[in-house]
Formats: C-alpha cells, sequence, structure tokens
C-alpha cells in the first residue's frame, strides 16, 4: 500500500508533487446503455458533475434548504481543536474525493500536518486545487494523487511516523449503498493505514419535511443539478435527450431511510446510443441518486464493522449533521 510510485511522480513546486496513477477511463457509452436498459433505469450519480455539475453543486450547498454543508462546516470550525486533542498530531492527512479542496483549509490551517494528500480523479480539477493550496500553505507538503479513489489504490510513499489521518466530509459515505458502503469504508481503513483514523461526516435522519425540502429548494437549483445528468450526457454522447420534457423527483424514502432522485419522463423518449436506440415510455423514472440518511448508533456501527475503533461523534444543537472520529487499532 505505501509504496513509492516513482514513474508518475511529477515535481510541480517547491511543496507541490503530483503523482498520476492513470484512473482507467470507463466506457461511458456502455455503462449508461446497460443502466438505462435495465429493467429499473438508473444512471450513475457520477454524471451529474461536469463542470456545469459541480458549479450547481456548489451554488445547492449555500441554498437555505441544504442544511449539510453550513451545518458540518460550523461543526468543524466549532470542534477542531476537540477533535486534533483526541487524535493527537495528524502528520498526513489524505482526503479522497478532494474537489476543490475547500473543506480542508480549516483543518491545515489549525492542524498544521506535515503532509496533505488528495486524492481526485479529475486531473484538472485537481491541478487547478492543489496549486493555490500550496502557494497558500508553504509548509505544508502536498502530495495530490490522480486516482479514482473507489478503486485499490497504490500510494505515495510516506516515510512519516503515524498513521494518516482520512478526511472524508460532506455526508458524501450517503451516496454509497450499503453493501457498497461497508466495502468502502474498509477501504478507508486500508488507505488510513495502521495507527491512521478517519474524520467523517454523516448526515442524520430528521423529519421527511426538512429533508424534502433540501432536495427540492424552491430556486430549483437541485432539479437543475439532476437534469444537468442529462445535458452532460447528450454532450458527451449525443444521446439525445429531450431534456425539457423530463422532470426532477426527489422524496423521502422513509423505509429505506434514503433520499431518493429521479428523473421522470414526461413523454416517451428515443434516445440515441452509440449504434441503437432506445426508448423510454412516458412515466418511466430513471434513479438517479441515493442520500442514505444515519442515525449516530447506526453509522457508530458500521464504523465497527469497517474495524474502526469511535473515538468520538459531534453533533449539532439541532441534530441535523454528525461528525465521526474513529481510529484504525
Ligand atoms: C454529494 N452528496 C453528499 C450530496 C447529497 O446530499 O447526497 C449530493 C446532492 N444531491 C442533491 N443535492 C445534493
Amino acid at each position: 500500500m505505501k509504496q513509492a510510485m516513482p514513474v508518475n511522480e511529477q515535481q510541480l513546486g517547491p511543496n507541490l508533487t503530483f503523482y498520476d496513477l492513470h484512473p482507467p477511463a470507463t466506457d461511458m457509452l456502455e455503462e449508461v446503455t446497460r443502466s438505462l436498459t435495465a429493467p429499473r433505469p438508473h444512471l450513475h450519480p457520477k454524471y451529474f458533475y461536469d463542470e456545469a455539475g459541480s458549479r450547481l453543486f456548489d451554488a445547492i450547498t449555500t441554498t437555505e434548504e441544504y442544511y449539510p454543508t453550513r451545518t458540518e462546516a460550523a461543526l468543524l470550525a466549532r470542534y477542531s481543536s476537540e477533535i486534533q486533542a483526541q487524535l493527537g498530531h495528524a502528520n498526513t492527512i489524505a482526503e479522497p474525493g478532494a474537489g476543490s479542496c475547500q473543506k480542508v483549509r480549516l483543518l491545515l490551517e489549525r492542524w498544521s500536518p506535515e503532509r496533505y494528500m488528495p486524492l481526485e480523479i479529475s486531473r484538472d480539477c485537481l491541478l487547478q486545487s492543489t496549486r493555490q493550496l500550496s502557494r497558500d500553505f508553504p509548509e505544508v507538503q502536498i502530495d495530490a494523487v490522480c486516482a479514482d479513489y473507489c478503486q485499490a489504490l497504490s500510494l505515495p510513499a510516506d516515510n512519516l511516523p503515524g498513521g494518516r489521518v482520512v478526511f472524508f466530509p460532506g455526508s458524501t459515505i450517503g451516496n454509497f449503498d450499503p453493501a457498497e458502503r461497508s466495502a468502502f469504508l474498509r477501504g478507508l481503513h486500508h488507505l488510513a493505514g495502521p495507527g491512521g483514523a478517519l474524520l467523517i461526516g454523516a448526515d442524520l435522519q430528521k423529519e421527511a419535511s426538512r429533508l424534502n425540502a433540501a432536495y427540492n429548494d424552491a430556486q430549483g437549483l437541485t432539479a437543475a443539478f439532476n437534469l444537468n445528468a442529462l445535458h452532460h450526457l447528450n454532450n458527451a454522447l449525443d444521446c439525445q435527450f429531450d431534456v425539457n420534457n423530463m422532470r426532477h423527483v426527489a422524496f423521502y424514502n422513509e423505509t429505506a431511510q434514503r433520499i431518493e432522485m429521479h428523473l421522470e419522463c414526461l413523454c416517451d423518449q428515443q434516445l440515441h446510443l452509440g449504434h441503437h436506440q432506445i426508448t423510454l415510455k412516458g412515466g418511466t423514472r430513471i434513479h438517479t441518486e441515493n442520500s442514505y440518511k444515519f442515525t449516530v448508533e447506526g453509522f457508530t456501527r458500521e464504523l465497527m464493522d469497517a474495524g474502526f475503533r469511535p473515538r468520538g461523534c459531534w453533533t449539532d444543537s439541532d441534530d441535523l449533521f454528525s461528525l465521526h472520529l474513529a481510529s484504525t487499532d
């Protein structure tokens, strides 16, 4: 796991090294065709995140209705010293799916780690965000790793005592289905390594009205974000979705304890997928995302099942969101 990767290493600045693990390109046409022709048509949520989708997601996080981002940020600001006291000194912070590397800034300021290791599949996004970060934090060694963090990883060598603190904020863990989630948490345990820890955000179960509002904001940004997946497919594969005749649907499924997002066809849709044409009948729903909501006890159990030892949990006064700290041993 902790082996050097000299072949793909590039020194981009005095404190910035770029490691390209060449994440394998998936065959988008094949994957999309398979998921849209499945008995229950679905799309992977990764298709939300082209440039427009990433901008829309950032806009969602500023809406009145979408509480997770600001609640988690307030928890981090309020409790970062307490968390650090539990943790001891963090030599390395690793962040899978780091994106714009914004949330970690507070930890870099307050915890002063020797090293920060963002893992991100988008090369452009990783280069852009770490160039700025390396200027803002000249005393932190930044090892930027371009990789699909869901795949098995060979990471640059540490040579630092102690394990890694893996930072996985935003309740992105809620976008994994239970079986995937358990495998993924085990992967995070492996990434943290002996003597390491995990700091992870998990959105909490609450009244359905609050959750429904968070995924159906009045400005229509979540609707635009959901529909943008179809613009993304039209641009990339020329599928010819008639996006104006598709509708955003999001609701809390209380039995499964998750928000479900779907796109509903308002009339028959003729799609072009490479050499194939398929028809989605009016009324068909394409399932685009699950966002599971947790209890503190339930999520703590999941961490333990993945081999972690719970070390602390912090929630806001309205019990909207939780931050969990767990060690690997
Ligand atoms: C990225 N993820 C944690 C968000 C969520 O709340 O599940 C994605 C999102 N979907 C709609 N709004 C936000």
